[in-house]
């Protein structure tokens, strides 16, 4: 039963990491029922933010050229620009070979052709290729990103359409409340919510309260999530008599009342730097580092609020997951956007078992085109099995004998045990305070 051999322990191993499926707790698919913002195929892959910067490093065309184009035509150029005149080297644009050709689109079949590819995937429906993608992904859940201030999204809500496919989950995003205060009441009394444009007034927090509680009921969702600069201003630890800013008081006065009401873990993603370059829109924001005593003060301050942590700065991995060690209530998730790659996800996926050993989430795959789930999960189980090779290689040579239960057991927490493990916590945490 126990395995033995190094060569056994490889093969087992990439056996598990590979069948294994997998939660993807946090991604920018939908379900069908949401219409166009669920985005998929070739020229949905080649739009991707990830390639449209990629392509300004080589293009010509000026911004308003290529934001003038329709989709066929951007996906064209950015095809020809990185793809027929250069090789696809980058993590983003070998992806869209990995998921190409795991789809049995083989580029030794249809070579340099967008159009072969096209045509090949002009019979699938949308549900078809569902299917098939996460069929192929091995992906069992996804928790979509959901807008309760995108008009477009909420009639799907309100139709009571969202929850028709139970391979995708919710997440109450909650950017705009957070970081676009006023501007968020105006849309809250657009929508019935009697709020003030100050924030601190009790029946404004109040009305914000029963605003999340609405839209987190209604789309049964998993977790509230925001993502926050580096420099997000929450004083956790600032005199009463200092007049706070709109994100403390929406925090504390509202967001963190509710998630612990409802019985939610709070998601933050620290460290986005928005529109470093806005004429690239959506492919235009940056990373930057964190100050993470925002974290450890929320930490400390919410014992019983459960957190979903990830920061997109390299520079604060290495303290990320320090604190993960101080706080039960952290979960760290992911390698997430600039660090969604090869070498990144070597690094800090070794660094966090050597530090959390399995409390930890090892990948999300944030995509916003489904066909994404086949290579960044291809990808990342691939370079997780490298490292637990020789980690569990390092037991064996100990005479730790390990079962391929054993593994199954671990690798089943780090794809999925471990996130819906946090979720069951933050329920029994509001039993707790109901209870007292
Ligand atoms: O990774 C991304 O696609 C980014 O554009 C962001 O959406 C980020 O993941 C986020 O959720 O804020
Ligand atoms: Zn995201």
């Amino acid at each position: 039963e126990q395995i033995t051999t190094f060569s056994e322990l490889e093969k087992v191993i990439r056996q598990v990491t590979t069948e294994t499926r997998v939660i993807d707790m946090h991604t920018h698919l939908y379900a069908e029922a949401f219409n166009e913002h669920l985005l998929w195929g070739i020229d949905e892959l080649l739009q991707y933010h990830y390639l449209t910067a990629e392509f300004f490093r080589h293009t010509d065309m000026t911004y308003d050229e290529y934001w003038m184009l329709d989709n066929a035509s951007r996906a064209e150029a950015v095809w020809q620009t990185l793809f027929v005149d250069r090789s696809p080297l980058s993590e983003a644009a070998s992806g869209v070979i990995t998921a190409l050709n795991r789809l049995g689109l083989s580029p030794t079949q249809y070579g340099r052709d967008l159009n072969a590819y096209r045509a090949a995937l002009a019979a699938k429906s949308t549900s078809q290729q569902i299917d098939d993608v996460l069929e192929v992904a091995k992906i069992e859940r996804i928790v979509m990103t959901n807008d309760p201030f995108d008009a477009k999204e909420r009639e799907v809500w309100q139709a009571s359409r969202g929850k028709s496919d139970a391979r995708f989950d919710a997440a109450l995003r909650i950017d705009k409340l957070l970081l676009d205060w006023p501007a968020a009441a105006q849309d809250l009394r657009v929508q019935g919510y009697l709020v003030e444009d100050d924030a601190s007034a009790p029946s404004t927090l109040q009305e914000v309260r029963r605003f999340l509680k609405d839209w987190a009921l209604r789309m049964d969702a998993l977790y509230l999530m925001v993502s926050l600069p580096g420099d997000a201003g929450y004083e956790h630890n600032k005199a009463a008599s200092v007049t706070s800013s709109s994100l403390t008081i929406l925090l504390d006065g509202a967001v963190v009342p509710v998630c612990l009401e409802l019985g939610l873990p709070l998601a933050l993603m620290i460290g986005v730097r928005r529109q470093v370059n806005p004429l690239l829109r959506l492919a235009g924001d940056m990373s930057m580092r964190s100050d993470l005593s925002l974290l450890e003060g929320i930490a400390k301050r919410y014992t019983n609020l459960e957190l979903l942590i990830t920061v997109l700065a390299r520079e604060n991995q290495h303290e990320l997951t320090v604190l993960s060690r101080k706080f039960r209530n952290i979960t760290l998730f992911g390698c997430w956007w600039f660090l969604h790659t090869e070498s990144m996800i070597r690094e800090l996926t070794a660094f966090r078992v050597e530090l959390l050993g399995t409390s930890f989430i090892p990948q999300h795959s944030d995509c916003r085109v489904l066909e994404q789930l086949i290579n960044k999960w291809d990808h990342s189980r691939g370079i997780i099995a490298d490292i637990l090779i020789s980690k569990y290689n390092r037991l064996l040579k100990d005479g730790w004998g390990i079962t391929e239960e054993e593994i199954r057991r671990d690798v089943e927490a780090y794809f999925g045990g471990n996130f819906q493990r946090v979720l069951d916590k933050a329920k029994q945490n509001r039993q707790l305070i109901q209870g007292t």
